[in-house]
């Protein structure tokens, strides 16, 4: 009967949402998700947390991260192999500190790490380190790479054989220090009623160790065309780009930083312009958000972080994974993962 019914899915969701809610990875704080299917496994790069004791702040000083871990699942919901250490801040030439939000992309065998990290004048620039295989350990070039700033590089793979890489992020990411062009140690915005700061794209060179183009401004526009202002901090970029294309179209999903929301916007070339279309993600325990989304064997995941492991310490988090429920018209339904 309809009530019986009723019950039993109401369980199954139940069952679904507290599995949800546990972490991947429990022996090690991980954040910033930026998950692939690479030769049917699902692989995870994220940023690797720890306390190193510097207090917080609005530029994200705490977030002091200087390693980098993968870790691998055979199925959704199975064993997650931890593959240990495949880059530490002491091995990276130009690199000092605060090694943030990675991503990986895979060409014809070889794999790319894609990692910021601030240099020595504690400018954020993006490095490249490269493996045979996608659990590494991954071998860093000497420099960064050319025309590279701001943090959260995610690599997208086109169907069409080109990669992009999106960057960029707002406050402690200092995108607003490279309004010029150049680098200006200064943290000025755009007016409120201005277009907001927007995150850059350029596409990869063959090797994929550089960019084959300066990087570009991609438009967020709302729905009746206009670029999203600064002052609109329910809508705007603020960090953590990610690229998916489902059904021909462009997802370009984002974190909002201070309204603390996972976002997207939609468009028909990797470039953009993209569209704003919703939600993704509500807040979840901890300031920051940050997501990526992929398909596995053909269902939709959404990755992301909070700080419940940590008792919600901000910059101690944990990688979690939900499916994702796509909606006829590609529109994505929004998730709610707050545990209190
Ligand atoms: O993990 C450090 C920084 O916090 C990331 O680069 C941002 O996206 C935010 O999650």
């Amino acid at each position: 009967n309809d009530s019986e019914e009723t019950t039993v899915q109401q369980d199954s969701l139940n069952a679904q949402e507290q599995e949800n809610s546990q972490p991947l990875v429990t022996d090690n704080y991980t954040a910033d998700p930026s998950a692939h299917v690479f030769n049917g496994k699902i692989y995870i790069y994220p940023s690797h947390d720890w306390d190193s004791g510097i207090p917080e702040d609005d530029m994200g000083s705490h977030f002091n991260m200087k390693d980098y871990h993968v870790y691998s699942m055979d199925s959704v919901g199975g064993e997650v192999q931890d593959h240990g250490v495949v880059l530490d801040v002491e091995d990276v030439e130009w690199a000092k500190r605060q090694m943030w939000a990675p991503d990986a992309a895979e060409k014809d065998g070889t794999y790319y790490l894609y990692f910021p990290a601030k240099n020595e004048d504690d400018i954020f620039k993006i490095g490249v380190a490269t493996a045979d295989n996608p659990a590494g350990p991954f071998t860093p070039q000497p420099e960064p790479i050319e025309n590279s700033f701001s943090i959260d590089p995610a690599v997208f793979a086109d169907s069409d054989g080109e990669y992009y890489m999106y960057f960029g992020g707002i406050w402690g990411g200092q995108l607003q220090r490279w309004q010029s062009g150049n680098y200006v140690e200064e943290d000025k915005y755009p007016a409120d009623s201005a277009a907001a700061l927007q995150p850059k794209v350029a596409k990869m060179s063959d090797d994929m160790m550089g960019f084959a183009e300066a990087p570009r401004d991609i438009k967020i526009l709302d729905k009746e065309g206009n670029e999203l202002t600064t002052g609109d901090n329910e809508r705007r970029f603020f960090e953590a780009a990610w690229v998916h294309k489902m059904n021909g179209k462009y997802y370009f999903s984002y974190s909002t930083g201070d309204t603390h929301k996972i976002v997207y916007a939609t468009g028909d070339s990797p470039y953009g312009p993209f569209t704003y279309q919703g939600v993704v993600l509500e807040p979840v325990l901890g300031w920051t958000n940050h997501h990526s989304i992929v398909e596995y064997n053909g269902k939709w995941y959404l990755f992301y972080h909070d700080s419940s492991l940590s008792g919600g310490k901000t910059y101690l988090r944990s990688v979690k994974m939900t499916e994702l429920q796509i909606n006829e018209d590609g529109s994505i339904e929004t998730v709610n993962a707050m545990v209190e």
